[in-house]
């Protein structure tokens, strides 16, 4: 079993797409083991997204994560980290697969309704940084 970080976006959460989200990542079989709405602020999201600190769009994309409230998670399955990657699709919704949340719930490569991690390592980091062990039993 594996351990993924996920965030339903601030867009996402807006449009009331919360429970249709959870429902598909019940549907696909993960196990939620960690589940809170949060408003993260300007630092908070400049802190989560380092190592885009030199990409032309961190501005742009930490005053959008920190606009409005959001949902993490912290999902478990059997390669979950891949699963979950692939559920949400391409980073561009243009360009994410039907049937991908991605696709269905984003408008755009910024607002794009999803997050979720890339590897092990950044799993591992971006767990930590919104739970702490006992929010995760
Ligand atoms: P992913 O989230 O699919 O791993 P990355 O790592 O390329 O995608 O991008 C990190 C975050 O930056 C994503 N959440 C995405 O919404 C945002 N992003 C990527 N490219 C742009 C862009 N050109 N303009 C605004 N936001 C972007």
């Amino acid at each position: 079993m594996e351990r993924t970080f996920a965030i339903i976006k601030p867009d996402a959460f807006a449009a009331g797409n919360a429970g249709k989200i959870l429902a598909r990542i019940y549907a696909e079989g993960f196990t939620v083991v960690g589940l809170k709405k949060l408003y993260m602020s300007k630092v908070e999201a400049e802190g989560f997204y380092y190592v885009h600190k030199e990409r032309p769009f961190f501005g742009e994309l930490t005053e959008f994560m920190s606009s409005a409230p959001c949902v993490v998670m912290a999902l478990e399955a059997k390669d979950a980290i891949r699963k979950w990657r692939d559920l949400m699709g391409a980073t561009n919704p243009a360009e994410a697969a039907t049937g991908t949340l991605r696709k269905e719930f984003g408008t755009s490569i910024g607002e794009n309704a999803t997050h979720g991690s890339d590897a092990p390592e950044t799993a591992a980091f971006e767990l930590g940084y919104f739970f702490n062990g006992l929010e995760l039993l």
